[in-house]
């Protein structure tokens, strides 16, 4: 059977690209239970297929099918709604997540950033920042963006700097698409829809989604995530809910572990359970005063740390 991936679906219609032709399929599922590939359960999920899903579908007739059967999911990117009690899968199978954010208008925000890199390392997906609109750096901040970019590829995340608008540093970014499926989460107006209009012109506004404007005239769903396969090879991913990228942690206490600046470092706090906010003999808030953890890492980490 066919095998594809779904980029869309509401309502249990489904939009699936074949993986081998690239031609799209609009799909029902087959029967009322959908199989799923590596799991031993067949549950009556309410949303069984999200945007990213690998599935088995067989051509009924021109541009239609049936799905049979869901593949095994490589991670499931999540987001809580109804205020936290609800865990909602919105795409599956990323192989990595850009966080996208600018230089100006609006201006950079390492909270956001530092909120992002943690919900993804705690999903398990890989993370690339991307700061765009370096057009917008006035000559005497250069140092400033410099040191950004060194503390973050200093705690292990690879870093890009461009300007869509100017066409600088996209060759890079647009190889990073390459054979992946990639989400670009970032802030309105930084400048996702730009990016993408410039890796594929097919995609004019990504900002409307095809789904808001088919199905959703008026009715208050932004929940769903999009995929869109880019004609110089890869998928792209149109994720919403930015604003949810929630923190899937039990606790404050359970944060500083996602700080993998602190490694090597909270092994020399007094107490085993420090949380480096104000106890004595903390090698966490030592090391800031240093200079070896960034205060910018470190102011992120306090406020996450009082949200929770
Ligand atoms: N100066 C500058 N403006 C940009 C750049 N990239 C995008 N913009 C502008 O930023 C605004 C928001 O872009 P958009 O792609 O809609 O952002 P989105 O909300 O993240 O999808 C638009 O006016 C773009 O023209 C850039 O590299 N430099
Ligand atoms: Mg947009
Ligand atoms: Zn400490």
């Amino acid at each position: 059977l066919p095998v594809g991936i779904v980029l869309w679906g509401v309502r249990s219609i489904y939009t699936v690209s074949d993986s081998t032709t690239g031609d799209n399929y609009t799909c029902t599922i087959k029967g009322k239970i959908l199989e799923l590939e590596g799991e031993d359960n067949n549950q009556n999920l309410t949303t069984p297929l999200v945007a990213g899903d690998m599935v088995e579908f067989s051509e009924t007739d021109h541009g239609h099918g049936l799905i049979t059967a869901r593949k095994k999911r490589k991670n499931e990117f999540k987001r809580l709604k109804q205020a936290g009690r609800v865990v909602q899968t919105i795409v599956a199978n990323l192989d990595q997540i850009i966080i996208f954010d600018s230089i100006d208008q609006p201006r950079l925000n390492t909270y956001f950033i530092d909120r992002c890199i943690l919900t993804a390392d705690l999903l398990d997906i890989p993370v690339i920042l991307c700061i765009n609109k370096i057009d917008l750096l006035p000559e005497e901040n250069r140092e400033d963006l410099d040191h950004l970019v060194a503390v973050y590829k200093r705690i292990g995340y690879p870093v890009y700097t461009v300007s869509v608008a100017e066409g600088e540093g996209l060759e890079q970014v647009q190889k990073l698409f390459k054979g992946t499926i990639t989400s670009i989460n970032g802030r309105s107006g930084v400048g996702k829809s730009s990016l993408i209009r410039t890796l594929d012109p097919r995609y004019g506004d990504i900002a409307v989604s095809h789904i808001n404007r088919k199905y959703n005239k008026g009715r208050h769903c932004t929940t769903y995530a999009q995929v869109y396969p880019l004609q110089s090879g890869g998928h792209v991913v149109d994720t919403p809910g930015v604003k949810e990228f929630a923190l899937f942690v039990d606790g404050p206490e359970q944060v500083e572990r996602y700080f993998p600046d602190f490694n090597n470092i909270r092994d020399n706090c007094r107490f085993p359970n420090c949380q480096h906010i104000n106890e004595p003999d903390c090698a966490v808030i030592d090391a800031v005063e240093k200079g070896n953890i960034a205060a910018i890492r470190y102011e992120s980490y306090l406020r996450m740390h009082e949200s929770l």
